[in-house]
């Protein structure tokens, strides 16, 4: 039964992967450089594949494959970088 319940959780998995959007609040972006720094460690992250920084609004847009990755990961990447994030807007 849960190996039944993993394998059809894995099949699903693949089947629904697709790229996600997200835009993260990054409230400590201060200068242009900060920007630079953020995009840097997410593009590290695998599974990313756009990144773009928004100074005025403090925000970062991410593309990513969540079969790759997910929104944890990005907001540990910035974390590491020094930039705490927090998910504003999550879209299929
Ligand atoms: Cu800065």
């Amino acid at each position: 039964m849960k190996t039944a319940f993993l394998i059809f959780a894995l099949l699903a998995s693949n089947a629904f992967a697709a790229l996600q959007t997200v835009t993260l609040s990054v409230p400590t972006m201060s200068c242009a450089s900060c920007p630079v720094t953020v995009k840097a460690a997410l593009s590290k992250v695998a599974g990313v594949s756009t990144v773009k920084s928004d100074l005025a609004k403090r925000q970062t847009t991410v593309v990513y494959d969540d079969a790759k990755t997910d929104l944890a990961a990005l907001s540990r990447a910035t974390a590491n970088a020094g930039f705490p994030s927090a998910p504003v807007t999550a879209s299929k």
